[in-house]
């Protein structure tokens, strides 16, 4: 039985990125990126895992778009490898790294699945990290001319470009927090990062629209309702201000609006430097958006925290006291989240056409007389689907959905200790394992609709 059906034409897919599956870091020309540095700094990743091998997609890609082909997903999100291209992150472009993404777009559209490729999903090359990473304007410049490389190869073929991949992880996580690589901690830095990362983006649009004119081009962010952790007055601010650090500080420049004045207020001297004519370039029409949807914000005022950047996030520990179900990640489950950031997106932003280009959960699937059952993983699907759908109908335009992910990998600092995939990775051997929840999205591909639970 299916219960609703999805518009003909819905763009259903999976993603996965460079370092989370491929491996071969050495191979065929590569340069080191800085997941390749950070990964093998004592203590940066769970137990020291490391990209280095991975899921070894750059060897087992025919396998891997045969069982995206089983599946029967129409489309398929994966990511470039700067240091494949830039092994120096400029100049000198590596033909044999272009081939290998050449050869996964025919088999690709040979299978009839549609490319949307990201072009940077992280691992930024090491030598770009040196001359000042994200940091430097230059950078912004150098993605700018990587995009133009990678789209004049590509571009007669891929006619869908997401630029950047939740550029607030990368400047937050990467540069605040320090637990993503470059592992820096400097609120300063994270704040000039997330300009020169939007700038980027700006500069790179037109590049490959000019590479391939008919070429759809977005981004995508990584966006969640916040939620203030009582109805409290100071918690609702905090929740505000939340907001706007996670959500309006990327939302409101791509779509004209500037900076938002008080997150600028609230940065104060750490506001980023910025030229003429910056905000005109980040603020270049997309042609979609890109959406990453795992949980919302649930935050608390604490008066003790007088960084801006530092919200008080509820633990994990006292959501699930509060009856939220969570994730390995111990991200609380909350469909209803999505639908909530849909209807606010349409509301406050109205962009022609979103994506979800990411969703998905971790759990603890275990390999069990060569089956995997994850249950829960087919349930948080499935309700997160319908509350896709209630967003369709109450008038988002929604053209396609991407699960996170294709199959287990690389969960940077949590290394392979968290399990996303619809397929199941055997580390030892390698060996490809559709779990349960790969023959039920089989299921609502086919139907074109959510086919009921326990059915
Ligand atoms: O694995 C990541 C992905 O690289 C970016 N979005 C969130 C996923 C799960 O944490």
């Amino acid at each position: 039985m299916v219960e609703r059906r999805f518009p003909d034409g819905f763009l259903w897919g999976t993603a996965t990125a460079a370092y989370q599956i491929e491996g071969a870091v050495d191979e065929d020309g590569r340069g080191p990126s800085i997941w390749d540095t950070f990964s093998h700094t004592p203590g940066k990743t769970f137990e020291g895992h490391t990209g280095d091998v991975a899921c070894d997609h750059y060897h087992r890609w025919p396998e891997d778009v045969h069982l995206m082909q089983q599946l029967g997903a129409p489309a398929y999100r994966f990511s470039i490898a700067w240091p494949r291209i830039l092994p120096q992150g400029t100049g000198q472009v590596n033909q044999r790294g272009l081939d290998f993404y050449d050869r996964l777009v025919d088999a690709l559209l040979q299978a009839e699945i549609t490319p949307f490729v990201t072009l940077y999903h992280w691992d930024l090359p090491q030598a770009l990290q040196d001359r000042g990473g994200w940091a430097a304007r230059e950078t912004a410049e150098a993605f700018a001319a990587y995009a133009d490389v990678v789209a004049r190869r590509l571009g007669d073929r891929v006619k869908h470009w997401i630029t950047h991949n939740e550029p607030w992880v990368v400047a937050f996580v990467g540069h605040f927090l320090g637990v993503h690589a470059p592992g820096i901690q400097d609120a300063r830095i994270a704040i000039q990062v997330s300009h020169h990362l939007l700038l980027s983006h700006g500069h790179a649009v037109p590049a490959i629209r000019a590479a391939s004119p008919d070429a759809q081009v977005g981004i995508t962010l990584n966006l969640s309702p916040v939620r203030p952790a009582t109805e409290a007055e100071e918690d609702r601010l905090a929740a505000q201000r939340y907001d706007g650090f996670l959500n309006r500080w990327f939302l409101d420049p791509l779509f004209g609006r500037g900076y938002p004045q008080d997150m600028l207020a609230t940065y104060g001297e750490l506001a980023p430097t910025a030229q003429t004519g910056d905000l005109d370039a980040i603020a270049v029409p997309i042609d979609f958006l890109g959406v990453n949807y795992y949980t919302p914000a649930f935050v608390r005022y604490d008066a003790s925290v007088l960084n801006p950047l530092k919200a008080i996030l509820v633990p994990p520990e006292e959501l699930q006291a509060a009856g939220y179900e969570l994730t390995e990640m111990g991200w609380a489950i909350v469909p209803d989240g999505l639908y909530e950031l849909l209807i606010r997106l349409q509301r406050d932003f109205a962009p022609s056409t979103i994506y979800i280009t990411e969703n998905g959960a971790a759990f603890a699937d275990q390999l069990e007389d060569g089956a995997v059952r994850d249950p829960k993983r087919i349930a948080f699907l499935h309700d997160h689907f319908a509350a896709a759908h209630r967003a369709l109908q109450d008038g988002v335009p929604l053209r396609g959905y991407f699960v996170w992910s294709l199959m287990d990998n690389f969960e940077w600092a949590h290394g392979y200790s968290k399990r996303f995939g619809l397929i199941y990775i055997d580390y030892e051997t390698l060996e490809r394992i559709p779990k349960e929840s790969y023959a039920w999205y089989s299921e609502v591909i086919r139907a074109n609709g959510l086919v009921q639970l326990g059915q």
